[in-house]
């Protein structure tokens, strides 16, 4: 049978996805593998996918304008992105494009921080019921940032970091970021 294309969905908009005549279709297919476009401002410290390291870099990673282009295998159902970001000075941002298929999720508020890394913070496993909903700084190409970031053309994705980790005036310089995914077969081109 043709491979149907894979949709991505954030775990709020999964549930309205879920058409009941897909219930009980046949076995999904393996999805394709995930393209991730990812910038931080200013240093992607870490990247993980499901627990594993994903290298990038050297020297996109540690310049902002540049754009990290990483691609990787997701599984069906429930996937965790993890990001270690680290600012230098004192304006401080992420910004990200996850793609599987033609389904693509961007950094936004669904994006989970926390200032400091407990052990086994980048594993799927690991409970961040307690981080902090990032914080919005404008959408791609809006911001402080503007047009000079290099690699996210045609992304709407939002600029986050962690206000809670703005202290005194001071942005703290290290945002661990969680994002949990569902991957479900393309329940909206099924017949
Ligand atoms: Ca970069
Ligand atoms: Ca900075």
């Amino acid at each position: 049978m043709p491979r149907l294309p894979m949709i991505i969905t954030g775990a709020a908009i999964v549930l309205a996805l879920l058409h009941p005549s897909a219930a009980g279709a046949c076995e999904p297919d393996s999805p394709p593998d995930a393209t991730l476009r990812i910038t931080v401002d200013n240093v992607i410290g870490a990247l993980y996918i499901n627990g594993t390291p994903v290298e990038v870099g050297p020297e996109t990673s540690v310049n902002w304008t540049l754009t990290d282009t990483v691609s990787f295998p997701v599984q069906p159902g429930e996937n965790v992105l993890a990001v270690k970001a680290v600012d230098q000075g004192v304006i401080a941002g992420l910004l990200a494009e996850l793609r599987v298929g033609d389904s693509a999720l961007v950094s936004s508020e669904a994006w989970r921080g926390h200032h400091d890394a407990p052990a086994g913070w980048e594993q799927p496993a690991f409970d961040d019921s307690g981080w902090s909903a990032a914080t919005p700084y404008g959408t791609h190409p809006g911001g402080v940032w503007g047009t000079r970031v290099q690699g996210m053309d045609g992304s709407n994705a939002t600029w986050i970091w962690n206000q809670v980790n703005i202290q005194d005036g001071e942005v703290e310089p290290t945002v661990y970021f969680r994002f949990t995914f569902q991957v479900k077969p393309g329940w909206l081109a099924s017949p």
